[in-house]
């Protein structure tokens, strides 16, 4: 189950659906394909649930309003109060192994979130493709398919997918079981595509350098208001699909200033996976905080 949504209440194999479960994920085979755990036990949770309202569905369905900010069918407000305390500190562990791994070796990593389809693989592949002989790897999260990580070997990149069944994000513990397979190379750049999703994956830590916001110019400039938490957690925004601007009812200065609303300090970049438009700029960024990495590393 996702304590931010109550979504992915899966029925899986020898999984009670909601438990507290406290798998050990030291088993040999590679689930990459199938991971259909909802895998609740990774969550760095430092939302608050402070839903003050209530919304009715139907005449006695009520979400948000006990102490647990969440209702899910079945689990009293105390047992999920009870699940998700021992969940964050579980995410919280695994994020920190990640980022120590990962620092070890002068890895830059970065989390790609948005709604689905505003472009993440798209502008990965054309990052691969502009990076040249950058060493890299991806960890692809979807809820099924393998059709992304298809996308990104057929650029020449290591990729491994991830699937999280009726999963709605990545959580810490699936990335450092993904990064184990893909042995990373000392001073390469990980990319990690999370599920398309603008709530939920902006609550999870997964030990990257950085979250990036994509946001395309279709969704409306209102979106960063809307979903603020995706915006505050990232560093960086990309304003993609830049090309069709001419084409769309937006206002990409509006777009801009809410942006900057909800995260005063937040970077942006307009870009087009489509033409190549501020993939340099988007580049460079990378390239400065992988230089960065490596700097903190040689002065150890
Ligand atoms: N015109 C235009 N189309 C784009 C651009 N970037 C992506 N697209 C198109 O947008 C659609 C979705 O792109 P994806 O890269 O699959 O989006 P995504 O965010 O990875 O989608 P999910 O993984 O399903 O969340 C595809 O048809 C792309 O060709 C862009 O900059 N300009
Ligand atoms: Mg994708």
């Amino acid at each position: 189950m996702c304590t931010v949504c109550g979504c992915g209440d899966a029925k899986v194999e020898g999984h009670d659906q909601g438990h507290s479960h406290d798998h050990h994920h030291d088993h040999g085979h590679d689930h990459f394909l199938d991971h259909a755990h909802s895998h609740d036990d990774g969550h760095h949770h430092d939302h608050h649930h402070d839903h003050s309202h209530v919304h009715h569905h139907g005449d006695d369905v009520h979400y948000g309003r006990g102490a647990a900010g969440v209702d899910v069918a079945g689990m009293s407000q105390s047992r999920l109060i009870e699940i998700e305390t021992g969940i964050l500190s579980k995410n919280d562990r695994y994020a920190a192994a990640n980022r120590t791994a990962l620092a070890d070796r002068g890895i830059l990593a970065v989390n790609l979130v948005s709604s689905p389809g505003s472009g993440k693989t798209t502008l990965l592949c054309r990052t691969i493709e502009m990076l040249g002989n950058q060493p890299l790897a991806v960890i692809e999260g979807d809820q099924q398919t393998a059709n992304d990580a298809d996308r990104i070997r057929a650029t020449g990149a290591r990729a491994i997918q991830v699937n999280t069944g009726k999963g709605c994000h990545l959580d810490a513990h699936m990335v450092g079981h993904a990064m184990e397979h893909l042995d990373l190379a000392p001073a390469s750049m990980l990319f990690i595509e999370n599920v398309g999703n603008l709530v939920c994956p902006a609550s999870f830590d997964l030990g990257e350098e950085a979250k990036i916001a994509i946001l395309s110019v279709t969704e409306g400039e209102d979106k960063p208001l809307k979903y603020p938490d995706m915006f505050t957690a990232a560093k960086i925004a990309l304003l993609n699909k830049i090309d069709l601007a001419p084409h769309c009812d937006v206002d990409l200065d509006l777009y801009e200033a809410n942006l900057r609303r909800v995260n005063p300090t937040i970077e942006i970049i307009r870009t087009s996976a489509r033409t190549g438009e501020g993939i340099e700029a988007w580049l460079g960024w990378l390239r400065d905080r992988l230089d960065a990495r490596s700097r903190t590393k040689a002065a150890e």
